[in-house]
């Protein structure tokens, strides 16, 4: 018994380990029966990431970015969480935006669809020109939260996954690619994390990580007899 539980826990490291960072993608809200304004809103998602990470003891960061592609401007990102996950946003770093705390509107535009029912707690918003917003591969913007008590990088990213802690994109200026039909101009469009798809190379590391432990177990059981 006492092994297993050595085991255990020496899986529980691993694994936050394999999790140390993971990108998120996001779906257009259409998907859900929203909006679609500008027309392209499902192609358009497949260029926005989120890269989840703990970078510093006790705190979680979210860094967005966009690979334009497709003229766009990420101008308000929503977050929609449980308190007790974490709590007390920053903008920690950010290139080439201009983003401050507190968004207008304060939830994300469509949110309040009974498919999608996203409630924002906490908002950080670009406001004016476009390019304040995230709107060339080149920009990027980190929001930094503190962890809830006894949370871990592990939690967020289960959250995540079961959907019970969701990020919004509200994306402005959207422009239209050349020879697209039914696209609109400067229309804006509003996207969701969705849970996540593990990348292989993950399931690989943590499958990895899975048969070190047993073999770990094996061989401490093997010298208790
Ligand atoms: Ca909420
Ligand atoms: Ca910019």
């Amino acid at each position: 018994m006492k092994n297993f539980s050595l085991a255990a826990g020496t899986l529980v490291l691993l694994a936050s380990s394999v999790f140390a960072s993971t990108d998120y993608k996001f779906l257009c809200v259409s998907a859900f029966g929203g909006d679609n304004n500008s027309g392209i809103c499902t192609t358009l998602a497949n260029q926005f990431n989120v890269n989840v990470n703990s970078n510093a003891a006790g705190t979680v960061d979210f860094k967005f970015t966009n690979a334009v592609g497709i003229q766009s401007s990420i101008s308000e990102i929503y977050f929609d969480f449980d308190s007790s996950l974490m709590n007390t946003a920053s903008i920690f770093s950010q290139v080439g935006t201009d983003f401050t705390l507190g968004a207008n509107p304060p939830n994300l535009p469509g949110g309040n669809n009974p498919n999608i029912l996203f409630s924002a707690d906490e908002a950080v918003d670009a406001v004016g020109n476009p390019s304040k917003g995230i709107d060339t591969a080149a920009d990027s913007t980190t929001i930094r939260f503190n962890l809830g008590a006894g949370k871990t990088l592990a939690d967020i990213n289960s959250a995540l996954a079961a959907g019970t802690f969701r990020m919004g994109l509200h994306v402005r200026a959207i422009g239209c690619p050349a020879g697209v039909t039914g696209c609109k101009k400067g229309e804006s469009d509003s996207f969701v994390t969705t849970g996540v798809v593990p990348e292989p190379t993950t399931y690989a590391a943590l499958a990895a990580a899975v048969a070190g432990t047993l073999a770990i177990a094996r061989r401490r059981r093997s010298m208790v007899k």
